[in-house]
């Protein structure tokens, strides 16, 4: 039952970031989800990170340089400062946001709900391989790993 649940996620999956992808073809500017609600300009992520404790749990408007990206589905992506730096991965809250897997090095803006949240082994190990490029190998994770997480419900990506 699993699986075959997991293969529909995975085919309807593969629709959309197709179609995401010829349409970023041109790397123009692309939205996902819904409209922003929040006015005004985003915060640099960085901002946000630096006083990432009294952020937990608001609803924030962030831009940022997209680092990496799920290479198995587009369903999440990480924008940090600048690269090699710690981020915040990003999710849509409801599974509906796909992005092209080949928009790191992009800037993208969010507006999502902010959280400081722990991994387990398991879980970082299986995100560190969906962020592997195909014939890469993951970096090795070790015991749970804290993290930045940003529940998005409108993404742009320019
Ligand atoms: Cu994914």
């Amino acid at each position: 039952m699993n699986k075959v649940i997991v293969a529909a996620v995975a085919l309807a999956g593969l629709g959309l970031s197709s179609v995401a992808l010829a349409d970023g073809a041109g790397k123009g500017k692309q939205s996902f989800g819904k409209p922003f609600t929040m006015n005004g300009a985003a915060m640099p992520i960085g901002d946000v990170l630096a006083k990432a404790a009294s952020y937990e749990g608001k609803t924030v408007k962030v831009t940022g340089l997209v680092t990496q990206v799920c290479q198995a589905k587009g369903c999440w992506f990480e924008v940090a400062p600048a690269e090699k730096q710690k981020g915040v991965r990003i999710k849509s809250a409801d599974y509906s946001i796909f992005v092209p897997k080949d928009c790191a090095g992009r800037t993208a803006t969010i507006e999502g709900t902010f959280k400081v949240t722990t991994l387990t082994e398991a879980q970082a190990k299986h995100l560190a391989e969906d962020a592997a490029k195909a014939g890469q190998k993951a970096p090795e994770v070790k015991g749970p790993v804290q993290e930045f997480q940003l529940a998005a419900t409108a993404v742009e990506l320019n």
